[in-house]
């Protein structure tokens, strides 16, 4: 297993569309491991290929409690097949918008297709917290960050203190995209 470097915005890496994985084969489970070991570290709930500089349709996410047994989610091409009319409000954050957070509509219940990590085609209801993380995480996916859903008043407030905090301890080079 391996960390990797989480990208932080404004980059435009974050703002690409991902493409479909043709298969779950040892080379995306090992993207799968690596990035829950990255998202564990962070530490986070999810986390989308796209953060860590991979343009697949790669996901994962884990919502148990510090202390509980790790109930990893593993999850390739999630495709949302339902969601609710009702809608939740919950405050998010995202690993590459280090330190802000913001309320985001989004519907309350979902149903998502996916590929887990043996390439087995799993149909999964979520509601609350889960079905949050999971379409922030298929956000991703879409070159869609959380501040794409404020007003472009706030989201520039955050872009402009990101830069800033950015100019202010520059990544190194590899990651240097702006
Ligand atoms: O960057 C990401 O996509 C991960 C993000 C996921 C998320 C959080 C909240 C709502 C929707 C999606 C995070 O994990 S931010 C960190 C966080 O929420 C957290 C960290 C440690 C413990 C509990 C929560
Ligand atoms: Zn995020």
């Amino acid at each position: 297993m391996a960390l990797l470097p989480i990208i932080v915005a404004p980059d435009p890496r974050l703002n690409k569309k991902a493409k479909p994985v043709a298969e779950v084969d040892a080379r995306v489970r090992k993207l799968m491991g690596d990035m829950l070991e990255t998202m564990y570290l962070a530490p986070g709930i999810g986390l989308a290929a796209p953060q860590v500089g991979v343009l697949e349709r790669v996901i994962v996410l884990d919502l148990a409690h510090e202390g509980e047994e790790p109930r990893p989610l593993r999850m390739a091409n999630p495709e949302l097949l339902w969601v609710s009319d009702e809608d939740a409000v919950y405050n998010e954050g995202c690993l590459s918008v280090p330190e802000h957070y913001a309320d985001v509509t989004r519907p309350a219940k979902i149903k998502v297709r996916y590929l887990d990590e043996n390439n087995k085609e799993v149909e999964l209801e979520a509601e609350g917290l889960l079905a949050t993380c999971i379409q922030h995480e298929m956000d991703h996916l879409d070159g869609i960050l959380f501040i794409d859903h404020l007003t472009a008043l706030k989201r520039n407030i955050i872009l402009r203190k990101l830069l800033k905090a950015k100019k202010a301890a520059p990544q190194p080079a590899r990651d240097h995209a702006l």
